[in-house]
């Protein structure tokens, strides 16, 4: 069996983060490292006056682990910098939280060659390669350039944005050109795919084709949608320990007399908070005779906070928050109360089941896994609704969710009603709907797709690369090498090509 090589920004097996703030997609990566005995490599979030190149290999749970640390300036300029001040905000439809600054985006081609430069030497001729996220999208090509003929494969955790937003982006097809140095690209969404597919048809005038390839920049690669799940096995079983036990019991005693609405996010303008906070606040304007009924508990832990985007929905947050608890609470009830931390797997677990809704309303968002967990976490025999936002890829699968539109705040008030006041038999019939999905798409499901798809594609290189496209002087703008030449004529036949005029996405489209 190939060894799976993961690359991503960052590295963290869950027993090194302690299980403390393990998200869910650490947890699949590292299932999917012990599944294929590979290797993960990745920034170790150290900093080093100067780079040395140096790789950190240990083994973690049966798992080789290489770090690299960065410099100063490169963490500035390629994480916080062309990473989270530019591609993250855009994707996200919030161009108008976009810096496009040169030294970001120089950074970000200095690092992702530094990760090709050191990575190389790990590398075995059968491994495959899968790398993840926006961090990291020129490295197939940078590896391409040092000759590396093994088959790579890119997954988008978060949107890829509409053709006129990504029209926004200084070079942005020097961006995209580098998607075409991968011999598999992988999104979450079909939403996503399509938007991806439509910049490739009217931006680039290439060519999509029946069997799952787009053609462009002279080159073919496969593309599909490979909607990220969750184990659900496990956190049915984790619902069961002692410590979610624990974190139930406390959340149902404080909540003796009220329903729980629980909301648990990383602080970040795409997740919705301050419309969510907004709708629960019109919710008890609206509904007078449910407060000191319910209670909404958020759950929102920091993160980026060197980027000041993040620095100053904080401060929003917390002005949000305490004007709701002065607006309506009284001496023995507090509306809201706003956690800014993060808690292990098996604490959430509790929380979620003990939760009658689960709010989940980001303004746009790749997937969403927290709407997966709420919904494994639920007592089948009496299980909580889920309210979910129609701009997360998750809406896309869930659809037996009260699906709400996050920019009205009279929408989701409605949802909270509907919800806290839905028949049971309503609430476990939605619920089977919805765990029926879960264990149909769930994270094997989802690492097995991506790496049988992989093993499969090889992306052909069947013309000269048309460099005229590309606008000068940018890092990232060099033509892939034709390091392989050979193609599986069954996967991505050129003589089949057809050019396929698609929808292009808009915020109002979704
Ligand atoms: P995120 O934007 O981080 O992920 P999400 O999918 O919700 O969003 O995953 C967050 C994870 O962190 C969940 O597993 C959740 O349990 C955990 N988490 C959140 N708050 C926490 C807290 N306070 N304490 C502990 N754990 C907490 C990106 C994309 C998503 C996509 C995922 C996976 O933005 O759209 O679903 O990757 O592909």
């Amino acid at each position: 069996m190939s060894r799976l090589v993961v690359v991503s920004n960052r590295v963290a097996m869950p027993d090194q983060a302690g299980g403390a703030s393990v998200g869910g997609l650490t947890m699949a990566l590292a299932a999917a490292l012990q599944h294929y005995r590979g290797l993960w490599f990745g920034w170790s979030g150290e900093t080093t006056p100067a780079f040395t190149g140096e790789v950190h290999v240990r083994e973690t749970g049966g798992v080789a682990i290489a770090t690299i640390d960065l410099e100063d300036q490169d963490v500035q300029e390629y994480y916080n910098g062309y990473a989270n001040t530019v591609l993250w905000p855009l994707f996200h439809y919030r161009i108008d939280l976009t810096e496009y600054e040169r030294a970001f985006g120089e950074g970000y081609a200095r690092v992702n060659a530094r990760f090709a430069d050191t990575l190389l030497s790990q590398i075995r001729p059968d491994d495959l390669i899968w790398v993840h996220d926006y961090h990291l999208i020129p490295l197939a090509q940078e590896l391409r350039r040092r000759g590396l003929t093994n088959r790579i494969g890119f997954f988008l955790h978060i949107p890829w944005p509409a053709c006129q937003l990504m029209t926004t982006l200084p070079h942005h097809q020097a961006l995209v050109e580098a998607l075409f140095a991968y011999d598999l690209v992988g999104f979450q969404t079909q939403d996503w795919l399509s938007a991806f597919e439509g910049y490739v048809v009217d931006e680039l005038g290439g060519e999509v084709h029946d069997n799952g390839c787009v053609s462009a920049f002279g080159r073919t690669v496969r593309a599909g949608a490979f909607p990220i799940g969750i184990d659900v096995d496990n956190l049915t079983e984790i619902v069961k320990s002692a410590t979610a036990a624990k974190s139930y019991d406390r959340a149902a005693a404080t909540n003796v007399y009220r329903q729980l609405i629980i909301g648990i996010d990383r602080i970040d303008y795409s997740k919705g908070l301050e419309e969510r906070f907004a709708a629960y606040a019109q919710f008890l304007e609206t509904n007078p005779e449910f407060r000191e009924r319910v209670s909404y508990l958020q759950i929102a832990q920091t993160s980026r906070s060197a980027v000041g985007a993040y620095q100053d929905i904080r401060i929003r947050l917390d002005g949000v928050a305490g004007r709701i608890n002065a607006a309506y609470g009284t001496l023995d009830w507090t509306p809201l109360r706003y956690v800014n931390r993060s808690y292990g797997r098996d604490f959430l677990a509790g929380v979620y089941r003990a939760a009658a809704i689960g709010l989940v309303t980001p303004l746009r968002d790749g997937m969403n896994l927290v709407a997966k967990e709420y919904v494994a976490a639920q007592n089948p025999r009496d299980p909580g609704v889920l309210i979910l936002s129609r701009f997360a890829g998750a809406a896309r699968q869930m659809k037996s969710a009260l699906i709400v539109n996050p920019y009205s705040r009279e929408d989701v008030a409605d949802a909270i009603k509907r919800a806290l006041i839905m028949p049971k038999v309503e609430r476990i019939e939605r619920w089977e709907a919805l765990m029926l999905g879960l264990r149909t798409e769930d994270v094997s499901g989802w690492r097995d797709a991506f790496v049988d798809a992989l093993k499969t594609s090889q992306s052909k290189l069947h013309s000269v690369p048309d460099s005229a496209a590309s606008a000068p002087g940018s890092p990232m703008l060099t033509p892939v090498p034709p390091t392989r030449l050979a193609l599986d004529s069954a996967i991505c036949p050129v003589s089949r090509l057809r050019r396929r005029k698609l929808a292009v996405l808009s915020p109002s489209d979704l």
